[in-house]
């Protein structure tokens, strides 16, 4: 279980005057779940259930010793219905966490309607006390407005994850079922906290094996562990399965006998798993099977599946990034050409899962052309918490400001206020169904997120998918604030790092729109010089565009015309580089590298000014850690201390390298005062990382 080590040699060089860090070393296992030293003990549930137990035990070991006593049940338990509170708008999962008098004493209830409810509602108990709210006055209440709630582990069954970077997938495949590491508990407990109730066990790069009896049984012990946290696993679904586990001769889905394999597998499972939530499926992307492959569209192939776990009231969640090298058309609109004419045909039980942007998890994205344009289908958003392509474990980066701008998006799909929130919610076409995904960012080290602050973009994503209008700004606070304790000077610095680190990295990977700039197959470091690579969208080049006269992707019509896949007012705006947002500009448009911007400068000047801003907040990050030193556990501390110096040369190394390809290209002087890179071009290209973390080898 969760545990905090004294490390008594810290207190040793306290003492001698050597080190001025609190005693306690901080592995960072414990989360946002700190337990307290001193805990409430008067608490008393009323009803019975496992997850009604396991709200009262999170609330004797996380809250501290509270000014009333604490009671919790559901809201039709009759001593609490007998109260008359406010519980009817709450639905299945919301809670009421308020003061009443129950058998004569002021009492903190903490209620709901199913237990589920009441287990969210302690939870937000115990984060209202840390982030220190008065309990003698505290009035919560709070429904989920998104649905599912789902993190996406891309976990290879050998244990291995791909684009993981904390260590080995936290499912050790091999002692399950019998074993049930105590680890599954607290992770379970950890995305309880937030209100996440499903999870992927699996990745999308599914292999067949995962469907077979010995893996179902697999998932069936993770189930048990995940349900009484309000957690149902959902296992990823190769398409070809009937062939590989079914030795059919097809996995063609209008086929009977493929639908008739599927209907029996999906029996199979729920026998075992009586709660499974469904399949996720990537099919026809990157070389898995799909429907495509027997000329069926990806509605027949989603539909199918359906079917099979529409009885047991279960999902399938069908991604939408799909591209083809067959396709000539530009990447960025190949999955809005694929999906929008498939509107309306989608089962009622299915969601297209699509990505924050149109290309790929990148620093910076456009919002996805399909939000707003598929009003008959729920549209699931796929976010990425594992940071890929924002600098892996040791890059301080906080997402929740990334996941907030595209949730804020405005389509315009219905008007103004059309945002990718409530496409996402199923507010804007009043779905019953609606999800978000995040592709998890946990493993198997200690601290499960490879960093301390790697752990608030887990806790970002968890927050947003409860609430999408929450502030990514509140969030980063109250994290820090569960995280470090509530000493303002360290909450106050935490959050000034993490506002100020997403646009750090977007600076120096790729200023002003530009995307999909880093090395191959690994995702590790620059190499916009790339050209040689077997698809024409693998290759950097096909990207930026740049040449001597310009740069930038230009999806106006002159060019892809993507713009044109969004709805006319956002369309009109990005169709001219003058309107566009020039965080966006060259993502659509081809520039000379003489434009003029709004700073004044010349694009390849504030390219260059970019570059170096982004080099200078990571400097400024670690200056400020430094403020701090003394105020933070010795171990937290130290990583972050040097995982920011790791970044700090890793960003020079981006600025670096980008700088001298781009002068290779367009021939110009670096602007007056701008250092020149370190090393000649031939250096940056000649860089090789086969070992990479989280790339398949
Ligand atoms: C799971 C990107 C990643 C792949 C990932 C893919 C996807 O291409 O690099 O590792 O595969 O996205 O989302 O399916």
């Amino acid at each position: 279980m969760m545990k905090k080590r004294l490390l008594t040699i810290g207190v040793c060089l306290g003492a001698l005057g050597f080190a001025t860090a609190p005693a306690f070393a901080n592995d960072g296992y414990d989360l946002w779940l700190a337990p307290a030293s001193s805990p409430a003990t008067d608490i008393r549930v009323v009803g019975q259930s496992q997850t009604l137990d396991r709200a009262a035990g999170e609330l004797r070991r996380d809250l501290a010793a509270a000014p009333l006593p604490v009671v919790l049940g559901k809201s039709d338990d009759p001593a609490i219905a007998a109260l008359r509170l406010p519980t009817r708008a709450l639905g299945e999962e919301g809670y009421l966490v308020r003061a009443a008098m129950l058998d004569g004493r002021k009492t903190l209830i903490v209620t709901g309607k199913t237990d589920r409810a009441v287990l969210y509602g302690a939870f937000a108990l115990i984060r209202a006390q840390k982030t220190g709210a008065d309990l003698a006055a505290i009035d919560l209440q709070s429904a989920p407005k998104i649905g599912l709630r789902v993190l996406n582990h891309w976990d290879n069954l050998d244990g291995s994850v791909e684009r993981g970077y904390a260590g080995q997938s936290l499912w050790d495949w091999w002692t399950l079922p019998d074993f049930k590491d105590p680890r599954y508990t607290d992770y379970a407990r950890a995305n309880a906290a937030l209100g996440i109730n499903g999870i992927v066990l699996n990745n999308v790069n599914a292999k067949p094996e995962s469907l077979t009896a010995p893996y179902i049984a697999k998932a069936k012990a993770l189930a048990e562990v995940f349900r009484p946290w309000g957690i149902k696993v959902y296992l990823s679904a190769r398409f070809s399965a009937p062939i590989e586990v079914g030795h059919l001769k097809s996995a063609d889905p209008l086929d009977p006998d493929v639908q008739a394999w599927w209907k029996a597998k999906s029996d199979e499972i729920y026998r075992e798993i009586p709660d499974f939530g469904g399949f996720l499926v990537k099919a026809n992307s990157e070389g898995q099977p799909g429907p495509r492959d027997y000329h069926r569209s990806h509605a027949e192939g989603a539909n199918m599946l359906a079917a099979a776990v529409a009885p047991h009231n279960g999902i399938v969640m069908w991604r939408a990034f799909v591209y083809a090298e067959t396709d000539p058309e530009d990447r960025a609109k190949q999955a809005y050409t694929e999906f929008k004419p498939l509107d309306g045909k989608f089962a009622d039980n299915v969601l297209v899962q699509v990505k924050n942007g149109a290309i790929d998890f990148q620093p910076r994205e456009p919002f996805h052309p399909l939000f707003g344009a598929m009003p008959k289908t729920p549209m699931m958003l796929e976010l990425q918490i594992t940071k890929e392509y924002l600098g892996f474990a040791t890059h301080l980066a906080y997402l929740g400001t990334m996941f907030e701008e595209v949730l804020e998006a405005d389509t315009r799909a219905k008007g103004k206020g059309s945002t990718v929130a409530k496409v996402v919610d199923g507010s804007l076409y009043r779905h019953k169904l609606s999800g978000i995904a995040g592709v998890a960012n946990v493993g198997r080290d200690r601290d499960w997120s490879g960093s301390t602050f790697n752990q608030a973009n887990w806790y970002a994503f968890g927050r947003l998918a409860w609430d999408p209008t929450l502030s990514a700004d509140r969030i980063a606070r109250e994290w820090a604030q569960q995280t470090f304790g509530n000493d303002p000077r360290v909450v106050d610095t935490a959050v000034k790092m993490m506002l100020a680190s997403r646009e750090a990295v977007v600076d120096y990977t790729g200023p002003l729109g530009l995307a999909h700039l880093m090395g191959t197959g690994h995702h590790y470091g620059p190499g916009p010089w790339i050209s040689d690579l077997a698809r024409p969208e693998w290759n950097p080049v096909y990207y930026h565009k740049a040449d001597r006269n310009g740069i930038g992707f230009d999806r106006t019509k002159t060019g892809s015309n993507a713009v044109a896949q969004y709805a006319p007012a956002v369309a009109k705006m990005l169709a001219d580089p003058r309107t566009t947002p020039e965080s966006e500009l060259l993502w659509f448009h081809h520039l000379p590298w003489d434009w003029k911007m709004k700073s004044g400068r010349t694009l390849w000047q504030e390219m260059v000014a970019r570059y170096d801003r982004g080099v200078s907040t990571v400097a400024q990050m670690q200056a400020e850690w430094q403020e701090v030193k003394s105020l933070v556990d010795a171990e937290r501390w130290q990583k972050t201390a040097s995982y920011l110096q790791i970044q700090h040369n890793e960003a020079k190394w981006w600025r670096d390298a980008s700088l001298a390809y781009w002068m290779s290209v367009n021939g110009l002087p670096l602007p007056a005062g701008a250092a020149a890179p370190e090393h000649d071009l031939a250096w940056y290209k000649a860089q090789d990382f086969p070992l990479a973390p989280g790339h398949p080898h």
